[in-house]
């Protein structure tokens, strides 16, 4: 594989989610511990594993033999470990970089061709949920390019080594291993239940599958069977896809008709940035109180009801980037928690919008 397209993979595979599983992926060394498996090594003779099988199989009422027979399968990945710790301060984020790799023409024109290809499915979902249709179109767009990277780790091997091997030195070790243990719990329960292989299925270094990444547990909880065959199927089915996609922003409380964030200026020296910046990406604030606090917006922003919080993008060493995010901006976070996520996605599906009204003609499609 060329270097390029692994380092794409990688990225692509650091913004796995469905909202919880978001871990930077960037290359600091971390520390394996000494007593880690070798590579490929199984689970099986791993009594913490095999200890966990039992009671995995228990408290889901899953065939014991069968857990047991599956965490046997299942094999370190020395990578893994790797991948899941924060980034260092050398690799700060850039907004400006990350626009330049998600909005980019092969992407849109991609995107233009899903949204063509399955433009009832995306209205239909639009009408049954109050998600935009852009918004569909854009997460599976960031997320795998439209399921041409939905990774290569088996889902069983990956979260087997984040829940057995979890890194040590990672800041918040117990958490996030008990949260991996979880979800390696909930993704037996799945293919138990789809009838599926475990060891078949592949994607991210952090467990998210098919086109949209749902963790186990985002599937278990928001994925649809959206064309009714009786089987939820994010790795092939479209329907299942976006009507999936569209149930999870509406879980999460996305607001029909109301715009994702507004263009903010501020005042040349009464200014408190502290302040503004306080509730990070928390929409807290109204109107009025960002107005008080040096924040100026205006045209629609001023008639804005709901609570609205400052959005900060860095760019290296260039200024900064500011947005006043609303509620709506919120929720995209909630499937990936990161601004540069959310932004990429927005900008990402206005470019998609554009090009498709440029195509189809101005009168048609809002
Ligand atoms: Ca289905």
């Amino acid at each position: 594989m060329r270097i390029l397209s692994l380092i794409l993979l990688l990225l692509i595979a650091s913004l796995t989610g469905a909202g919880q599983a978001a871990e930077p992926s960037k290359k600091k060394k971390s520390k394996i511990s000494k007593t880690s498996p070798a590579a490929g090594a199984t689970y099986e003779k791993n009594k913490d594993a095999m200890a966990w099988a039992e009671l995995a199989a228990k408290t889901h009422h899953l065939d014991v033999k069968w857990v047991k027979a599956q965490i046997s399968q299942a094999r370190f990945i020395p990578s893994i470990p790797k991948l899941v710790m924060p980034p260092t301060q050398l690799n700060k984020k850039n907004w400006a970089a990350y626009q330049a790799r998600f909005i980019e023409p092969r992407r849109i024109q991609a995107g233009v061709q899903f949204w063509q290809a399955n433009e009832a499915l995306l209205l239909r979902a639009e009408q049954i949920y109050g998600v935009p249709q852009w918004l569909i179109v854009s997460i599976i767009g960031v997320e795998t390019f439209y399921g041409q990277h939905t990774g290569n780790f088996r889902i069983l091997d990956a979260l087997s080594t984040l829940s057995f091997d979890f890194p040590k030195d990672h800041p918040r070790a117990a958490e996030r291993q008990a949260f991996f243990s979880k979800e390696l719990a909930q993704f037996l329960v799945l293919t138990a239940k789809e009838k599926i292989k475990p060891s078949s299925l592949k994607g991210s270094y952090a467990g998210a599958m098919g086109l949209p990444q749902f963790m186990p547990s985002s599937w278990a909880q928001f994925a649809v069977d959206f064309d009714g065959d009786k089987h939820i199927d994010l790795f092939n089915n479209k329907a299942d896809v976006i009507g999936s996609v569209a149930h999870y922003f509406k879980a999460f409380q996305w607001q029909s008709g109301m715009p994702t964030h507004y263009s903010v200026q501020f005042h040349k020296t009464q200014v408190d940035m502290e302040a503004l910046m306080a509730p990070d990406i928390l929409p807290t604030f109204s109107v009025s109180s960002l107005m008080a606090k040096g924040a100026l917006l205006e045209g629609e922003a001023l008639e804005h009801k709901g609570p609205l919080a400052l959005i900060e993008l860095l760019n290296g060493a260039e200024a900064p980037s500011y947005v006043v995010g609303t509620e709506n901006f919120y929720a995209i976070t909630r499937y990936n928690w990161s601004s540069y996520y959310a932004m990429a996605v927005i900008e990402l599906g206005q470019a998609i919008q554009t090009q498709l009204q440029t195509k189809q003609g101005p009168t048609q499609k809002q």
